[in-house]
């Protein structure tokens, strides 16, 4: 399958996260990407093209406008306030309280955020967009015919809502695809979220249309980031209704659990018709992921590949999440191996 690929991602490296009453050095780091390019070169995967250059139209028709022109001048601004550090945010409009875009960066910064663990650092604004063209290029290739993409997309997307970040999340690189493939003639178009951790992004950026079916396999929310989304009685609205489906599951979940929640995904997905399906792959599943609690093995990956092939959809698979070990490239091979073998 095609690959899309930019060094671009390397712009986004932060050097602060908020975890655990400290700043240390972010989860979400360059290696990743070079663990998962190295695996797929040894799976024999075909070699990363560079993606095109698409511009901000996509994004903009699922993020608000003020809030992409935040991401882009954040960091700037951030500087030039004469700041230090890497901008994080430390005040929210919370419950009770205005929602009123302010003009202060201090408070914009938390205006556009729902999380403080994800730092706003030089270059991640421009790794963003080179991610966002990955996602776009792999969108491309589906239309014009190919059965499989896969956009190696840093930092990824699936937390980044209508107008907030977090979760190392900017721009939402599934959701804009899924934008992409609707633009581009498909009428009902499907993502899969196999990320550990709840798209909350690509359920808000849905919520109310009945043209993207968002499905989620992840931690209940109850115990796991972005904690405040993703139980299963959320199920979209107004037109939207009945096209979000969580399926959020318990500390230990292995294989056995995991796989008949992808089956009740996949047969929502064949139920509305959807013409193309973008994939947001996170491999934080990992029995060993240092941020997660599901128990998938090495070996599970490949049977998830090759049970999302049998929707036999032209398929986007976006990187998301997958941490701190060195399996994360593995897993990520596997999957599309298991997808192309089926
Ligand atoms: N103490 C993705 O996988 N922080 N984002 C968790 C745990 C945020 C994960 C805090 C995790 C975000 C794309
Ligand atoms: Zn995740």
């Amino acid at each position: 399958m095609r690959i899309f690929f930019t060094e671009q991602h390397r712009l986004r490296d932060a050097k602060t996260e908020l975890s655990g009453g400290l700043l240390v050095p972010p989860f979400e780091a360059p290696f990743r990407l070079d663990l998962i390019m190295a695996a797929c070169a040894a799976q024999g995967h075909d070699a990363p093209e560079e993606p095109a250059r698409h511009g901000l139209d996509v994004a903009l028709q699922v993020h608000d406008a003020g809030y992409v022109a935040f991401l882009e001048t954040a960091w700037t601004r951030w500087k030039e306030a004469g700041y230090e550090g890497e901008a994080i945010p430390s005040c929210f409009p919370a419950r009770r309280m205005v929602q009123r875009v302010p003009t202060d960066i201090d408070a914009l910064v938390g205006y556009y955020a729902f999380a403080a663990e994800t730092s706003i650092s030089v270059g991640t604004w421009e790794a963003a967009v080179g991610a966002m063209d990955c996602a776009l290029s792999g969108a491309e290739a589906l239309s014009s015919g190919a059965r499989s993409a896969f956009a190696a997309c840093r930092p990824p997307g699936h937390h980044a809502a209508i107008d907030l970040f977090g979760g190392y999340s900017f721009l939402n690189n599934a959701a804009i695809a899924a934008q992409a493939l609707r633009n581009s003639g498909c009428k009902k178009v499907a993502v899969l979220d196999v990320d550990f951790h709840h798209g909350n992004g690509t359920q808000d950026i849905f919520y109310a249309r009945d043209d993207v079916l968002f499905v989620s396999l992840h931690g209940e929310p109850q115990e796991a980031f972005p904690h405040f989304l993703g139980y299963a009685d959320e199920t979209g609205t107004a037109e939207g209704e009945g096209f979000t489906l969580n399926l959020p599951m318990g500390r230990g979940t292995g294989w056995g659990e995991w796989s008949v929640a992808l089956e009740k995904g996949l047969e929502a997905i064949g139920r509305i018709g959807a013409e193309a399906l973008v994939v947001s792959l996170g491999v934080d599943t990992f029995e060993r992921d240092p941020i997660s609690f599901f128990k998938l093995t090495s070996d599970d990956f490949t049977r998830a590949g090759e049970r999302i092939a049998s929707a036999g959809l032209p398929t986007l698979f976006c990187m998301e999440g997958g941490y701190g070990v060195e399996e994360i490239g593995l897993n990520v091979a596997n999957v599309l191996t298991g997808f192309e073998s089926a």
